[in-house]
């Protein structure tokens, strides 16, 4: 057997020989031949394409550099980083929303779609930014969000003003003299309900998220051709692609019935159900994203397996890519406001999820890969293990999970430091809208406020906001003035400057691994095997293209544990790992991670 595999390693190492000279190829900027991997892809279904082999960086704007002092992040201040961002070997940056907004969600309530929020800059300022980014042959990705826009848009304003307005049906109104209508679930509100009523009109109006987030009303065909237009204002001005919110909630049956009883009280399920969906989709695509060479990706809230492709086959010309929740939702108490298990989460069912996604692209499609976003902690205390002497190993290993999957990594600015909760013992430290609502919900409901504050330290999406940490001068070099919210104060050790400057930081394994994974097109394109399924503590799999095969070992637990492949590693070749001296044969050290050549 032993031998077997020793000739199997060899004649990998042989084959080897092609994937280098696809890596030759790369480097001359030739045209990538288009290949089609695992089993019966359909002409485009595995195609390559830019966006396929790119690593996403997310940056959230406020939270990332401040240039004027006010304690806000800004666009100058995105700009002033520029040659940090290009360092990491990233290729596209995901912005959060910069629109103008009153930022009653921190800009997903948009009220001008065409212009600059005033914290973060001007429109000059948004031009120099992508400019800067495209000389550095960075691209950008904005935040389109168009299920909901603020109150404060103009759109809702005149639609607001009278019955008959001509704006009136660009959200959706419900006269109140025909009674409530059925219940739709808000996700901000502090007493869960989707319906306003609003005086002026003697109507409700409704919010999927807070009050100040009226939904659009995608069924009018007017409200659907201003927003394609507005894609293409910013598509004509060099734009790389969206990023799109809650894109599957868009439409609804506007007679509004009770949610049916199949979806079994799931509202993000129902929401993300309705009934025209895939036809706007495909007009936007004909619209406006056919147009231009830019790439897509859905926020998949309400989305599972059986209809992710729907999203993202190419033959259906929708859009490019979606991430899911399946994987971020896991280890919560059912129907709570993110509690979290005491028992933790299964690594079992954790490995399940990513290999029933990564089925679901294998032919078609393609499939997206993240821990963290501005919705979520930081990846390390949530998945990993944020105590001292483990959140590095911990944080690289998670790290290393992301950039050897078939999907492309969106990674959460920050993470790459391993940059960790920061976990307010207080309801007044907190600014997100989410925490805020539920606090009062919970307490308006006599719930345990203790438990919602003890689960929100790890689960609040404000852990993931606080500032970027740049350096060990005040505010962690973030702002000059007083931070919008809290900077970590372990930003004295934990910053760009400390780690740049060492070999074995966080940061420098994040570029390491970067560059392997943009290096071996295997590690993009590559078929994915789960091995050693059921083992509680390792995760195991392979990836394989063209004759070479890589053998990934993680273990995500605090102690030494065996990985049990049934492979022999003494003739494997490590490729990278997190620690100095890798573990002989599958033994693990604690949170060690491994990539082998085999
Ligand atoms: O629908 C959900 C669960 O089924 C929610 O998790 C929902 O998908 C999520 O809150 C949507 O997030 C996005 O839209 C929000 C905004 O606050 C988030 O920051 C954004 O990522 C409203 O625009
Ligand atoms: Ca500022």
């Amino acid at each position: 057997m032993r031998k077997l595999l020793i000739a199997l390693a060899t004649l990998g190492g042989l084959l080897c020989v092609a994937a280098c000279r696809e890596e030759n190829r790369k480097a001359m900027n030739e045209p990538a031949k288009p290949v089609a991997v695992g089993g019966e892809a359909n002409a485009d279904g595995n195609a390559r394409k830019w966006w396929k082999e790119a690593v996403v960086y997310q940056i959230y704007p406020r939270s990332f550099k401040d240039s004027n002092g006010d304690g806000i992040g800004d666009l100058k201040g995105i700009t002033s980083k520029l040659d940090y961002l290009k360092s990491l070997g990233i290729d596209i940056i995901w912005l959060n929303p910069v629109f103008s907004s009153p930022n009653d969600d921190n800009g997903y309530d948009i009220s001008d779609y065409q212009g600059i929020m005033k914290e973060f800059g001007t429109m000059q300022d948004f031009d120099e930014l992508l400019k800067g980014m495209h000389d550095r042959n960075l691209k950008l990705v904005m935040d389109l969000v168009v299920n909901h826009s603020s109150d404060e848009h103009e759109w809702f304003k005149q639609s607001r003003s009278s019955r008959d307005n001509p704006y009136r049906d660009y959200y959706h109104w419900w006269p109140a003299e025909k009674g409530k209508p059925a219940a739709r679930r808000s996700f901000f509100d502090v007493n869960g309900d989707a319906w306003k009523l609003d005086e002026k009109t003697n109507s409700y109006y409704l919010h999927y998220f807070s009050q100040k987030q009226p939904d659009l009303n995608w069924e009018n065909p007017k409200l659907r051709e201003e927003i394609y237009a507005m894609m293409r204002f910013w598509f004509d001005k060099g734009v790389d692609g969206f990023r799109m919110d809650v894109i599957p909630f868009i439409s609804k049956d506007t007679t509004f019935p009770e949610m049916p009883a199949k979806y079994n009280g799931d509202w993000g399920r129902f929401y993300g159900n309705g009934p025209h969906v895939h036809q706007y989709l495909q007009e936007m695509n004909k619209e406006a994203l056919s147009k231009y060479d830019v790439m897509t990706v859905a926020e998949g809230a309400g989305v599972t397996t059986e209809d992710a492709l729907d999203y993202v086959d190419a033959d259906r010309h929708e859009l490019n890519m979606l991430y899911h929740f399946e994987g971020v939702s896991l280890g919560y108490l059912p129907d709570s406001l993110k509690i979290l298990d005491p028992k933790g989460y299964s690594l079992v069912e954790f490995k399940n999820i990513y290999s029933k996604w990564d089925g679901v692209f294998a032919n078609k499609g393609w499939g997206t890969i993240y821990l963290g976003n501005h919705d979520q902690p930081r990846m390390v205390t949530r998945w990993g293990n944020d105590a001292p002497q483990w959140r590095e190993l911990s944080s690289k290993m998670l790290t290393t999970f992301l950039f050897t999957m078939r999907a492309v990594p969106y990674y959460y600015a920050g993470d790459e430091l391993g940059m960790n909760n920061i976990k307010f013992d207080r309801i007044e430290d907190y600014r997100d809208i989410e925490s805020l609502n539920w606090y009062q919900q919970t307490k308006n409901k006599g719930g345990d406020l203790q438990q919602f504050l003890a689960a929100q330290k790890i689960t609040g999406r404000d852990n993931g906001r606080t500032p970027f940490q740049w350096d060990a001068t005040t505010n962690a070099g973030f702002t000059t003035g007083t931070p919008w919210l809290k900077v970590n104060p372990n930003y004295m050790t934990v910053n760009v400057a400390a780690e740049d400057n060492d070999a074995n930081s966080c940061l420098n394994y994040f570029r390491r691994v970067v560059k392997l994974r943009k290096d071996n097109p295997v590690l993009i394109y590559g078929k994915y095997t789960l091995l050693d399924k059921d083992n509680p503590n390792v995760y195991a799999y392979t990836r394989e293209l063209d004759g070479r095969k890589i053998l990934v070992l993680l273990n995500f637990k605090d102690k030494p544990v065996s990985a049990n492949t049934g492979i022999d590693l003494t003739e494997a070749k490590l490729l990278l790992g997190n620690y100095l001296t890798a573990s002989p044969n599958g033994q693990l050290q604690p949170y060690e991670a491994a990539i082998y050549e085999l």
